[in-house]
């Protein structure tokens, strides 16, 4: 498979999700022609289609220095330029992790970051939002030879003293700083982060990449390895088959790589670059020499052999830019490309598909059952008059007398359903305020105060450990909260089924248990970062307190995050039953419209019943609709609307 067809795929998945957001833009405009649209509802169903507008497929590239990372983005994105087009040479190359892709308002640049933002107690991803914070370098597309000068910054260095590297969280005891002449000096890198816009195809089509420089980025910068790897959909991990896998590359993959595949939604795969090393090692033993490296590396790291990729990126680039098919054959790049346009995108297209059934399926489901509802009670009724004897004027009152009766009782009923609704709110209130920004700011204050008296490790790691017992013990509060909510949303259902053979829709559940899984892998990361053999983790070091801030942020959005569904569940959840409700009694009052026509002899029988007949065109009308656009949705999931006339 060559690039094309990588380029191919990509540009299939970009024309699915584009479809998937088309037929979504569908229901919401359904939602408002027959007036079920709500301003929760709406917020739902705008949030996931901004999630999907910016959907990126974003592959990050990981290793110690030197295996070729950058020589690999090359050579598999960027060989059609016909030059190297990021900067790649022996030794420690790539200084500042780089982010590639395409930002349409932005246009064609390259942004840089520079080191000494380290200093300040704001994170990259708010850095990202301030412009002004980056130095800005134009590039000319039409240019590689002008784009690749760009580039070059990507690799600037420059030398301070040992204190000043030191203050910046740069000194790592384990690995030699690469020292200058004179002793007190060392080299650091000029930028802390780069990004670089411009509208290559496959960037344009949604494809971002993250290549990390070897140089302890990982270590060194906490958002990356807690924020940036495991927002991606696939961390590629680099060997080198000169070296084999080497005890660095062994701390690196069970440090920042291994920890983040406990999300199951992200792929894993190692390339073993460089096979061109050993093409006239031994003579005839070339494959066995191949197998037995993957056989190995498989083994050391733990991973299955298909995941293993020997390639070599060197000679994949040459061939491409010289379109040798023979070499590129032999450079076995095609595997890889391969298990990106597949594996990787179809991952991909599964996890959309069900974030959207997650987020918006509850109220497809909802919609259908409600069309249905109508057109059943519509049915219903029209055979119902089919059947009166409308010649007996004494039948005629009767239904009338009992239609009004029941008007009244349900009036009552409505009174009491409203009487529930405040009962409800209630409970609502105190299950969000149990989660409120307020209390959990509370938490992390008291947290950050206590940790910047703290002068050891230890005790940073008490309060760390104090922080996260609090937000769980707040998870906790709360799930006892969503029980009793959710058993006052069942109560208020069944009355109305039982009395009135409303449907009884299933209430969506508000689930605790995602935000719990999430804060204990973040824990789980956060300890492995802070254990990682390669970090100097002296007390109050630049690194330690990025860390924690880090995480701070992190639980507290997670936390957040939980707050703002459990909002949206408490204004949503009874909707279902307000719709019906409001059907239900739209119903008693045409049908006793209907009884007082025909007692007062206004038109015939035969037009009345006519007229009913024509009332139930709209309804089947409106629920063919929703099963086309749940058709084009084609999540098979397990929305139940069947396309019925
Ligand atoms: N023989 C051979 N050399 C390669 C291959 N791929 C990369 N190299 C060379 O290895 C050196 C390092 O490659 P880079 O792409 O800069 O490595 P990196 O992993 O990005 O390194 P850092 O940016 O320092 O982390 C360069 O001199 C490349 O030319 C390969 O497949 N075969
Ligand atoms: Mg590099």
């Amino acid at each position: 498979m060559s690039n094309m067809e990588f380029r191919k795929k990509l540009h299939e998945y970009s024309r699915w999700r584009e479809k998937l957001i088309r037929s979504i833009e569908m229901y919401q405009e359904w939602r408002n022609r027959y007036g079920l649209s709500d301003p929760h509802s709406l917020e739902t169903i705008l949030n996931i289609l901004e999630s999907l507008h910016a959907d990126r497929i974003k592959l990050v590239f990981a290793a110690e220095f030197s295996r070729g990372k950058t020589e690999l983005i090359n050579a598999l994105f960027f060989a059609e330029t016909g030059v190297r087009l990021l900067p790649s040479s022996p030794g420690r190359t790539t200084m500042c992790p780089t982010e590639l892709f395409y930002d349409k308002e932005g246009g064609s640049y390259i942004r840089l970051l520079n080191i000494e933002t380290r200093l300040k107690d704001i994170s990259l991803a708010e850095l990202k939002n301030t412009p002004k914070a980056w130095t800005q370098i134009d590039l000319d597309c039409e240019s590689p030879a002008q784009m690749q000068g760009a580039f070059k910054q990507l690799v600037a260095i420059k030398t301070v003293t040992k204190e000043e590297a030191d203050k910046l969280g740069l000194i790592d005891e384990n690995d030699d700083n690469k020292i200058v002449n004179d002793k007190n000096m060392v080299e650091i890198p000029c930028w802390r982060h780069a990004l670089i816009s411009f509208p290559h195809p496959l960037l344009k089509e949604g494809l971002s990449i993250l290549d990390t420089p070897g140089l302890n980025a990982l270590g060194t910068e906490p958002e990356l390895t807690l924020n940036m790897l495991p927002s991606a959909q696939a961390i590629i991990f680099v060997l080198a088959a000169d070296t084999g896998v080497t005890k660095s590359d062994m701390e690196m993959w069970r440090d920042h790589i291994r920890v983040n595949k406990s999300s199951t939604n992200q792929s894993i795969a190692v390339v073993m670059n460089k096979i061109d090393t050993l093409w006239d090692d031994i003579a005839g033993g070339y494959e066995e020499s191949i197998n037995s490296q993957v056989k190995t590396s498989a083994s050391i790291l733990g991973l299955s052999e298909d995941l293993i990729f020997p390639i070599s990126a060197k000679q994949a680039l040459l061939a491409k830019v010289k379109s040798d098919q023979g070499l590129l054959e032999k450079s076995r790049l095609s595997a890889l490309e391969s298990y990106l346009s597949v594996s990787i995108l179809n991952q991909r297209r599964k996890i959309l598909k069900d974030t959207v059934i997650r987020d918006i399926g509850f109220l497809v489901d909802e919609s259908s059952s409600l069309t249905d509802i109508k057109v059943v009670n519509a049915a219903r009724q029209l055979e119902e008059f089919k059947k009166i004897d409308f010649e007996n004027e004494d039948i005629i009152g009767k239904l009338m007398a009992e239609t009004r009766d029941r008007q009244n009782a349900y009036a009552t009923n409505v009174d009491s359903f409203q009487a529930s609704r405040r009962v409800f709110t209630v409970q609502a209130k105190i299950l969000t305020e149990s989660l409120s920004k307020e209390k959990i700011e509370e938490v992390s204050l008291s947290i950050k105060t206590e940790m910047s008296k703290t002068l050891t490790t230890y005790g940073m790691k008490q309060q760390i450990r104090r922080l996260f017992d609090n937000l769980r013990d707040l998870l906790q509060d709360c799930i006892d909260t969503t029980n009793e909510t959710r058993r006052l949303v069942k109560a208020i259902h069944k009355k109305f089924h039982d009395e009135y053979g409303f449907k009884e829709i299933e209430p969506k559940l508000f689930s605790i248990k995602r935000y719990q899984v999430q804060l204990e892998q973040l824990f789980e990361e956060g300890e492995a970062f802070r254990n990682s053999t390669k970090t100097t983790m002296t007390e109050q070091s630049a690194v330690v307190k990025k860390l924690y801030s880090t995480l701070i942020a992190k639980a507290v959005y997670i936390l957040g995050k939980a707050e703002k569904d459990a909002k949206a569940w408490c204004s949503s959840v009874l909707s279902p039953l307000m719709h019906q409700i409001k059907d239900h009694k739209k119903q008693i009052e045409s049908r006793l419209r209907m009884l007082r026509k025909i007692s007062e002899s206004k038109g015939s029988v035969v037009e009345n019943i006519k007229h009913l007949e024509e009332e139930l065109i709209p309804l089947k009308k409106q629920r063919v609709e929703l099963a086309t656009i749940v058709k084009a949705m084609n999540l098979e999931s397990t929305f139940t609307v069947e396309e019925r006339s």
